[in-house]
Protein backbone atom coordinates (compact mmCIF):
# COMPACT_ATOMS: atom_id res chain seq x y z
CA UNK A 1 0.00 0.00 0.00
CA UNK A 2 1.11 3.40 -1.03
CA UNK A 3 1.49 5.73 2.36
CA UNK A 4 0.60 8.73 0.19
CA UNK A 5 4.20 10.11 1.82
CA UNK A 6 6.50 9.31 -1.35
CA UNK A 7 7.54 6.45 0.94
CA UNK A 8 7.64 3.29 -1.27
CA UNK A 9 5.48 0.45 -0.55
CA UNK A 10 7.19 -3.34 -0.09
CA UNK A 11 6.86 -3.72 -3.68
CA UNK A 12 8.53 -0.45 -4.80
CA UNK A 13 5.37 1.26 -5.49
CA UNK A 14 4.20 4.47 -5.57
CA UNK A 15 1.73 7.01 -7.45
CA UNK A 16 3.51 6.70 -10.92
CA UNK A 17 1.50 7.52 -13.94
CA UNK A 18 2.13 8.16 -17.77
CA UNK A 19 0.54 11.22 -19.25
CA UNK A 20 0.47 12.15 -22.96
CA UNK A 21 -0.14 15.76 -23.15
CA UNK A 22 -2.22 16.16 -26.38
CA UNK A 23 -4.39 18.47 -28.51
CA UNK A 24 -4.45 21.15 -31.46
CA UNK A 25 -1.96 22.79 -32.08
CA UNK A 26 -0.73 26.36 -30.36
CA UNK A 27 -3.27 25.69 -27.24
CA UNK A 28 0.08 25.52 -25.10
CA UNK A 29 0.99 22.08 -24.51
CA UNK A 30 4.60 22.65 -23.93
CA UNK A 31 3.85 25.91 -21.92
CA UNK A 32 1.31 23.77 -19.80
CA UNK A 33 4.51 20.89 -18.94
CA UNK A 34 6.73 23.52 -18.54
CA UNK A 35 5.28 25.15 -16.11
CA UNK A 36 3.40 22.22 -14.53
CA UNK A 37 7.54 20.98 -14.16
CA UNK A 38 8.70 24.93 -12.96
CA UNK A 39 11.64 24.41 -15.97
CA UNK A 40 11.58 24.58 -19.13
CA UNK A 41 11.93 21.22 -21.24
CA UNK A 42 10.02 21.91 -24.11
CA UNK A 43 10.18 24.93 -26.77
CA UNK A 44 7.27 27.75 -26.83
CA UNK A 45 5.93 29.75 -29.91
CA UNK A 46 3.93 32.09 -30.97
CA UNK A 47 3.73 30.28 -34.56
CA UNK A 48 1.80 26.99 -33.93
CA UNK A 49 3.58 23.14 -34.80
CA UNK A 50 6.10 24.10 -32.52
CA UNK A 51 6.64 20.89 -31.09
CA UNK A 52 8.20 18.37 -33.53
CA UNK A 53 9.02 15.52 -31.68
CA UNK A 54 7.58 13.82 -28.47
CA UNK A 55 9.80 15.22 -25.63
CA UNK A 56 9.88 13.87 -22.08
CA UNK A 57 9.34 15.60 -19.07
CA UNK A 58 8.89 14.49 -15.34
CA UNK A 59 7.75 15.70 -12.55
CA UNK A 60 9.07 13.89 -9.27
CA UNK A 61 7.38 15.00 -5.53
CA UNK A 62 7.42 13.24 -2.28
CA UNK A 63 3.66 12.13 -3.01
CA UNK A 64 4.71 10.35 -6.50
CA UNK A 65 6.23 10.88 -10.06
CA UNK A 66 4.31 11.77 -13.09
CA UNK A 67 6.36 10.87 -16.64
CA UNK A 68 4.70 13.43 -19.20
CA UNK A 69 4.86 12.61 -23.05
CA UNK A 70 4.86 16.39 -24.93
CA UNK A 71 3.43 15.78 -28.01
CA UNK A 72 3.36 17.57 -31.79
CA UNK A 73 0.24 19.69 -31.92
CA UNK A 74 -2.42 18.42 -34.40
CA UNK A 75 -3.53 20.10 -37.53
CA UNK A 76 -4.31 20.18 -40.90
CA UNK A 77 -1.12 19.01 -42.31
CA UNK A 78 0.62 20.54 -45.21
CA UNK A 79 3.71 18.23 -45.72
CA UNK A 80 4.86 14.89 -45.12
CA UNK A 81 6.68 16.22 -41.77
CA UNK A 82 3.43 17.40 -40.25
CA UNK A 83 1.43 14.03 -41.47
CA UNK A 84 4.27 12.67 -39.43
CA UNK A 85 3.95 15.11 -36.51
CA UNK A 86 0.36 14.25 -36.11
CA UNK A 87 0.90 10.37 -36.16
CA UNK A 88 3.51 10.24 -33.23
CA UNK A 89 1.19 12.64 -31.42
CA UNK A 90 -1.91 9.90 -31.67
CA UNK A 91 0.18 7.08 -31.34
CA UNK A 92 2.25 8.71 -28.14
CA UNK A 93 -1.43 8.83 -26.43
CA UNK A 94 -1.54 5.28 -26.62
CA UNK A 95 -0.83 3.21 -23.35
CA UNK A 96 -0.40 5.76 -21.32
CA UNK A 97 -1.94 6.07 -17.60
CA UNK A 98 -3.69 9.82 -18.23
CA UNK A 99 -4.50 11.76 -21.54
CA UNK A 100 -4.33 15.29 -21.10
CA UNK A 101 -6.20 17.00 -23.55
CA UNK A 102 -5.61 20.78 -23.77
CA UNK A 103 -7.81 22.88 -24.95
CA UNK A 104 -7.68 26.88 -25.18
CA UNK A 105 -10.68 27.80 -23.47
CA UNK A 106 -10.54 31.41 -24.88
CA UNK A 107 -11.97 31.09 -27.87
CA UNK A 108 -14.94 28.19 -29.41
CA UNK A 109 -13.65 25.23 -30.18
CA UNK A 110 -11.70 23.85 -33.51
CA UNK A 111 -12.87 21.13 -35.98
CA UNK A 112 -8.96 19.47 -34.44
CA UNK A 113 -10.22 20.05 -30.79
CA UNK A 114 -13.33 18.15 -31.24
CA UNK A 115 -11.33 15.77 -33.27
CA UNK A 116 -9.95 14.58 -30.45
CA UNK A 117 -12.68 14.45 -28.35
CA UNK A 118 -13.93 11.94 -30.93
CA UNK A 119 -10.86 9.84 -30.92
CA UNK A 120 -10.33 9.70 -27.02
CA UNK A 121 -14.87 8.91 -26.42
CA UNK A 122 -14.19 5.95 -28.48
CA UNK A 123 -10.89 4.53 -27.27
CA UNK A 124 -12.09 2.19 -25.32
CA UNK A 125 -9.14 1.63 -23.06
CA UNK A 126 -8.24 2.40 -19.34
CA UNK A 127 -6.50 5.28 -19.48
CA UNK A 128 -7.83 8.69 -17.60
CA UNK A 129 -8.74 11.47 -18.83
CA UNK A 130 -8.57 15.27 -17.79
CA UNK A 131 -9.10 18.08 -20.20
CA UNK A 132 -6.95 20.99 -19.17
CA UNK A 133 -9.00 24.17 -20.23
CA UNK A 134 -5.45 26.54 -21.10
CA UNK A 135 -5.43 30.15 -21.32
CA UNK A 136 -7.96 31.04 -18.90
CA UNK A 137 -6.27 33.97 -18.12
CA UNK A 138 -8.00 34.91 -21.90
CA UNK A 139 -11.04 34.55 -20.51
CA UNK A 140 -13.72 31.38 -20.93
CA UNK A 141 -15.19 32.01 -24.17
CA UNK A 142 -15.22 28.72 -24.83
CA UNK A 143 -15.97 27.00 -22.07
CA UNK A 144 -19.74 26.06 -23.39
CA UNK A 145 -18.94 25.40 -26.56
CA UNK A 146 -16.39 22.35 -25.27
CA UNK A 147 -18.60 21.26 -22.55
CA UNK A 148 -21.62 20.75 -25.06
CA UNK A 149 -19.06 19.57 -28.46
CA UNK A 150 -17.73 16.46 -25.52
CA UNK A 151 -21.38 15.65 -24.47
CA UNK A 152 -21.96 15.24 -27.95
CA UNK A 153 -18.92 13.35 -28.65
CA UNK A 154 -19.30 10.87 -25.85
CA UNK A 155 -22.99 10.17 -26.55
CA UNK A 156 -23.50 6.79 -27.13
CA UNK A 157 -20.30 6.15 -26.91
CA UNK A 158 -18.70 4.18 -23.61
CA UNK A 159 -16.87 6.91 -23.08
CA UNK A 160 -14.54 8.00 -19.88
CA UNK A 161 -16.14 10.81 -17.53
CA UNK A 162 -13.01 13.11 -17.99
CA UNK A 163 -11.65 15.93 -14.72
CA UNK A 164 -11.95 19.40 -15.83
CA UNK A 165 -9.62 22.25 -14.54
CA UNK A 166 -9.31 25.51 -15.93
CA UNK A 167 -5.84 26.65 -15.93
CA UNK A 168 -2.99 29.32 -17.42
CA UNK A 169 0.02 28.32 -18.09
CA UNK A 170 0.91 31.80 -18.51
CA UNK A 171 -0.34 32.59 -14.48
CA UNK A 172 -0.04 29.82 -12.90
CA UNK A 173 -3.73 29.45 -12.06
CA UNK A 174 -4.74 26.41 -11.54
CA UNK A 175 -1.91 24.32 -12.06
CA UNK A 176 -2.03 23.29 -8.34
CA UNK A 177 -5.18 21.88 -8.63
CA UNK A 178 -4.65 20.00 -11.85
CA UNK A 179 -1.10 18.63 -10.34
CA UNK A 180 -3.57 17.60 -7.82
CA UNK A 181 -5.72 16.13 -10.37
CA UNK A 182 -3.56 14.17 -11.57
CA UNK A 183 -1.78 12.38 -9.23
CA UNK A 184 -5.25 11.82 -7.46
CA UNK A 185 -6.10 9.45 -10.89
CA UNK A 186 -2.31 8.30 -10.87
CA UNK A 187 -2.33 4.37 -10.34
CA UNK A 188 0.28 2.59 -7.52
CA UNK A 189 2.66 1.06 -9.35
CA UNK A 190 6.76 1.12 -9.53
CA UNK A 191 7.69 4.17 -10.94
CA UNK A 192 8.62 4.59 -15.02
CA UNK A 193 11.88 6.39 -14.22
CA UNK A 194 14.45 7.18 -11.82
CA UNK A 195 13.20 10.16 -9.37
CA UNK A 196 16.19 12.43 -10.07
CA UNK A 197 15.92 13.42 -14.00
CA UNK A 198 13.81 16.15 -15.29
CA UNK A 199 13.77 15.02 -19.17
CA UNK A 200 15.60 12.71 -21.10
CA UNK A 201 15.80 14.87 -23.95
CA UNK A 202 19.29 14.39 -25.29
CA UNK A 203 21.43 17.43 -25.36
CA UNK A 204 22.21 18.14 -29.16
CA UNK A 205 18.31 18.24 -29.65
CA UNK A 206 17.63 20.56 -27.01
CA UNK A 207 20.23 23.05 -28.23
CA UNK A 208 18.78 22.41 -31.86
CA UNK A 209 15.08 23.19 -30.57
CA UNK A 210 16.02 26.49 -28.52
CA UNK A 211 17.66 27.93 -31.44
CA UNK A 212 15.00 26.90 -33.26
CA UNK A 213 12.71 28.78 -30.83
CA UNK A 214 14.49 32.23 -31.05
CA UNK A 215 14.51 31.51 -34.93
CA UNK A 216 10.20 31.47 -34.48
CA UNK A 217 9.98 34.39 -32.85
CA UNK A 218 11.64 36.35 -35.48
CA UNK A 219 10.31 34.33 -38.48
CA UNK A 220 7.58 35.54 -40.20
CA UNK A 221 4.31 34.19 -42.03
CA UNK A 222 5.08 30.25 -43.43
CA UNK A 223 8.83 30.76 -42.92
CA UNK A 224 8.77 29.07 -39.22
CA UNK A 225 7.47 26.14 -41.34
CA UNK A 226 10.46 25.94 -43.80
CA UNK A 227 13.53 25.74 -41.44
CA UNK A 228 14.77 23.03 -39.20
CA UNK A 229 17.61 23.16 -36.71
CA UNK A 230 20.17 20.41 -36.03
CA UNK A 231 23.63 20.30 -34.32
CA UNK A 232 26.25 19.17 -36.71
CA UNK A 233 29.15 19.36 -34.20
CA UNK A 234 29.55 20.05 -30.36
CA UNK A 235 32.22 20.16 -27.84
CA UNK A 236 31.83 19.96 -24.47
CA UNK A 237 35.54 20.50 -22.28
CA UNK A 238 36.24 22.51 -19.40
CA UNK A 239 38.41 24.48 -21.69
CA UNK A 240 35.84 25.04 -24.51
CA UNK A 241 31.72 25.08 -24.79
CA UNK A 242 30.71 25.11 -28.37
CA UNK A 243 28.54 23.50 -30.86
CA UNK A 244 27.27 24.18 -34.25
CA UNK A 245 24.01 24.58 -35.41
CA UNK A 246 23.02 24.01 -38.98
CA UNK A 247 19.63 25.73 -39.68
CA UNK A 248 18.09 24.12 -42.72
CA UNK A 249 16.14 25.91 -45.48
CA UNK A 250 14.34 24.65 -48.28
CA UNK A 251 15.28 27.21 -50.88
CA UNK A 252 18.36 29.35 -51.83
CA UNK A 253 15.84 32.57 -51.33
CA UNK A 254 15.18 31.88 -48.12
CA UNK A 255 18.40 31.93 -47.01
CA UNK A 256 18.67 35.66 -47.09
CA UNK A 257 15.74 36.00 -45.19
CA UNK A 258 17.21 33.67 -42.22
CA UNK A 259 20.37 35.94 -42.01
CA UNK A 260 18.57 39.18 -42.48
CA UNK A 261 20.00 42.06 -43.71
CA UNK A 262 23.90 42.61 -42.78
CA UNK A 263 23.65 39.26 -40.93
CA UNK A 264 21.46 40.78 -38.13
CA UNK A 265 18.38 38.51 -37.67
CA UNK A 266 21.40 35.58 -37.14
CA UNK A 267 23.13 37.72 -34.77
CA UNK A 268 19.89 38.29 -32.54
CA UNK A 269 19.14 34.48 -32.52
CA UNK A 270 22.46 33.82 -31.83
CA UNK A 271 22.67 35.96 -28.31
CA UNK A 272 18.99 34.84 -27.51
CA UNK A 273 19.74 31.34 -28.02
CA UNK A 274 23.04 31.64 -26.00
CA UNK A 275 21.59 33.47 -23.05
CA UNK A 276 19.01 30.90 -22.83
CA UNK A 277 21.54 27.73 -23.28
CA UNK A 278 23.64 29.59 -20.12
CA UNK A 279 20.22 29.78 -17.99
CA UNK A 280 19.44 26.35 -18.75
CA UNK A 281 22.57 24.58 -18.21
CA UNK A 282 24.08 26.68 -16.37
CA UNK A 283 27.45 27.44 -18.15
CA UNK A 284 27.52 29.19 -21.20
CA UNK A 285 27.92 27.30 -24.45
CA UNK A 286 29.31 29.50 -27.64
CA UNK A 287 27.25 28.77 -31.13
CA UNK A 288 27.82 29.27 -34.68
CA UNK A 289 25.17 29.57 -36.88
CA UNK A 290 25.24 28.15 -40.53
CA UNK A 291 22.21 28.42 -42.89
CA UNK A 292 22.20 25.67 -45.77
CA UNK A 293 19.84 24.48 -48.45
CA UNK A 294 18.07 21.25 -48.13
CA UNK A 295 15.56 21.16 -50.93
CA UNK A 296 12.34 19.68 -49.74
CA UNK A 297 13.52 18.52 -46.50
CA UNK A 298 9.87 18.47 -45.08
CA UNK A 299 9.43 15.45 -47.52
CA UNK A 300 12.56 13.72 -46.77
CA UNK A 301 12.23 10.55 -44.33
CA UNK A 302 15.92 9.86 -43.93
CA UNK A 303 16.90 13.90 -43.26
CA UNK A 304 13.81 14.10 -40.68
CA UNK A 305 15.30 10.64 -39.10
CA UNK A 306 18.75 12.17 -38.85
CA UNK A 307 17.64 15.41 -37.15
CA UNK A 308 15.52 13.64 -34.60
CA UNK A 309 12.30 14.31 -35.86
CA UNK A 310 11.27 11.01 -36.33
CA UNK A 311 12.25 8.10 -34.43
N1 LIG B 1 -2.36 33.98 -22.64
C1 LIG B 1 -1.86 32.75 -22.58
N2 LIG B 1 -1.04 32.31 -23.55
C2 LIG B 1 -0.54 31.05 -23.46
C3 LIG B 1 -0.87 30.20 -22.37
N3 LIG B 1 -0.26 29.01 -22.57
C4 LIG B 1 0.44 29.14 -23.72
N4 LIG B 1 0.28 30.36 -24.27
C5 LIG B 1 0.86 30.88 -25.51
O1 LIG B 1 0.34 30.12 -26.59
C6 LIG B 1 1.33 29.95 -27.61
C7 LIG B 1 1.50 28.47 -27.92
O2 LIG B 1 2.09 27.83 -26.81
P1 LIG B 1 2.83 26.41 -26.95
O3 LIG B 1 3.12 25.96 -25.57
O4 LIG B 1 3.97 26.50 -27.91
O5 LIG B 1 1.63 25.57 -27.59
P2 LIG B 1 1.64 24.04 -28.06
O6 LIG B 1 0.26 23.52 -27.82
O7 LIG B 1 2.75 23.29 -27.43
O8 LIG B 1 1.88 24.22 -29.63
P3 LIG B 1 2.43 23.10 -30.69
O9 LIG B 1 3.70 22.52 -30.14
O10 LIG B 1 2.67 23.93 -31.92
O11 LIG B 1 1.33 22.12 -30.85
C8 LIG B 1 2.61 30.61 -27.09
O12 LIG B 1 2.70 31.90 -27.64
C9 LIG B 1 2.37 30.66 -25.58
O13 LIG B 1 3.06 31.72 -24.96
C10 LIG B 1 -1.76 30.70 -21.35
O14 LIG B 1 -2.12 30.04 -20.37
N5 LIG B 1 -2.22 31.98 -21.52
MG1 LIG C 1 4.36 22.32 -28.26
Amino acid sequence: MNTGTGEKDREGNIHSALIAIVGRANVGKSSLLNALLGEKVSIESPVAQATRRIIRGILNEPRGQLAFLDTPGVHAAQSDLGRFMNRAARTASEGVDITLLVFDVSRPPFPEDVGWMRRLARRGDSAALVFALNKSDLGLAGAEALRRAWEAAASGAQAPTPDWVEVSARTGAGLARLRDQLFARAPVQPPYFPSDILTDHPRRLAIADVVREKLFLRLRDEMPHRVATAVEHLVETPAERRATVVIYVERASQKGIVIGHKGRLLRTVRRAAEAELKSLFGEAMALDLVVRVEPNWTKNYFFLKRIGYLT
